[in-house]
């Protein structure tokens, strides 16, 4: 077992060369499963509910003969809470709290109306209003991360939608018994019981042990038992991606997330085994996961690599750390800070750790990232959990041109006009000439009518 991500030094001649086959990657499209994702759109939303149950029985092995038995109640989030462990119960009250607090600062600062008057008493504004009705996918099984349930949710909740309607899929492993309280019961998938308990302490409304492509569809084009949403948004596998591209248009939906990626820029100045095993909490993530360490000093650069190699065994996940970093990971040699900053705004990566003694000196020159950690003690971990900032950020460059998920994701803006008497002469003219220029007769004369 060894992980040795690729050595690159931008002095290098080919630097150019290597650098640009680091950055590639490429969400390879299938046919076969866009058509299959197709299909299951298509008849989920012809036939609604009886097409849900189907796939869930095909896809999950979980039996139910109506959508209704699918459904959990806040009884079943507030049972998995209670029925964690006290260390637990308070780290997702605690990290949802800070993550409340986070969010009521990003409404406050840019997520609320506004309105003046003009000299003429005219009236115009940006009236905000929350979604009505957001659906939000946690994928099953290993990938499903509580906290990133979390992310989603109460940014929502903080923008005031109405309700928040979880999907999660439970399959059924081998042959499980069937459960419930007597009557018509469905079988009982596998429930991550974390999940659960984070809906509880994220303001979940309503919840469907569904996933998948029908899952996505039941959200975006409602069933006899599933509400459409507006929105749908969270992680999800290739089938998921697919059909939330899909929908986009009948639904909003967030983003469709690459691999997690992290890069770090050093000084020198950090242990050198915090930020191996900064370097380790993305690659564990998935074999595409991408950790890149950029440092104008070489000594550190071996010094990291040893402790890249001494720790890799200790990890639990050290295939999937071993596979990224050999496959996608690099520690690159820069000839100085300043061009360190220059290669990250490049790569403009998901997950900025500016590991240095002088964090502030740096940031100013950083332009491009999902979110940016300074200093030694800002491991991106605590990001993921706790911090308050959303973990749900842009990956594969596109924090280029895009934003952490937010609450201004599930709001969304009118204009206001109140145009007074005296604003009507002077705006009449205006609109009655540019209609003119047009060939637009009525726009003119709806102007020109209330002219005095
Ligand atoms: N780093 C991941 C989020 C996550 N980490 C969830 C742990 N759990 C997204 O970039
Ligand atoms: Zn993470």
């Amino acid at each position: 077992m060894s992980a040795q991500p690729v050595r690159l030094s931008t002095a290098q001649p080919d630097f150019e060369a290597r650098f640009k086959a680091l950055q590639h990657w490429s969400a390879d499209t299938d046919a076969g499963i866009e058509q299959r994702v197709a299909d299951i759109l298509a008849d989920v939303k012809q036939r609604g509910d009886a097409a849900v149950l189907d796939y869930t029985a095909r896809f999950d092995g979980l039996q139910a003969t109506s959508v209704a038995q699918l459904e959990l109640s806040q009884a079943d989030f507030k049972a998995a809470f209670d029925g964690l462990p006290a260390d637990q119960r308070e780290a997702l009250q605690s990290a949802a709290q800070r993550v409340r607090s986070y969010h009521e600062a990003q409404k406050k600062a840019s997520g609320e109306s506004w309105q003046y008057r003009d000299a003429d008493g005219t009236l115009l504004g940006q009236k905000v209003t929350p979604l009505d009705r957001v659906g939000i996918y946690v994928p099953g099984g290993k990938a499903a991360y509580p906290s990133s349930l979390i992310m989603n949710a109460v940014p929502a909740h903080v923008a005031g939608v109405g309700e928040i309607i979880m999907v999660v899929p439970t399959p059924v492993r081998g042959s499980v018994a069937t459960g419930g309280s007597g009557g018509a019961t469905a079988t009982r998938g596998e429930r991550n019981e974390l999940v659960l308990a984070a809906a509880y302490v994220a303001g979940v409304t309503r919840a469907f042990t569904i996933g998948g492509a029908q899952a996505v569809a039941a959200l975006a084009y409602g069933t006899q038992t599933v509400p459409a949403v507006d929105k749908i948004t969270g992680p999800g596998n290739a089938y998921v991606a697919s059909a939330k591209r899909r929908v986009f248009g009948t639904v909003g939906i967030d983003m469709i997330a690459g691999p997690s990626e992290i890069l770090v820029l050093a000084d020198g100045s950090t242990p050198p085994d915090w930020v191996a095993m900064d370097l380790f909490s993305q690659a564990e993530h998935d074999e595409l996961a991408q950790s890149i360490l950029l440092c104008p000093d070489a000594a550190y650069l071996d010094a990291v690599q040893r402790e890249i190699t001494r720790l890799l065994p200790t990890m639990p996940r050290a295939a999937i750390i071993e596979k990224s970093l050999n496959d996608r990971g690099a520690l690159i040699l820069t000839r100085s800070m300043e061009e360190a900053c220059d290669i990250s705004n490049r790569i403009a990566p998901e997950h900025l750790e500016v590991s240095s003694r002088d964090p502030h000196r740096w940031e100013p020159l950083l332009k491009h990232a999902g979110a940016i950690f300074l200093g030694a003690f800002t491991s991106e971990s605590l990001g993921d959990y706790c911090a308050g900032p959303n973990h749900v950020l842009p990956t594969s460059g596109t924090a280029r041109f895009s934003s952490p998920l937010g609450v201004y994701d599930f709001q969304k803006r009118s204009s206001l006009i109140e145009v007074s008497e005296a604003g009507a002469q002077v705006l009449g003219r205006t609109a009655s000439v540019l209609a003119h220029g047009e060939g637009l007769t009525a726009h003119a004369r709806a102007a020109e009518l209330r002219l005095k």
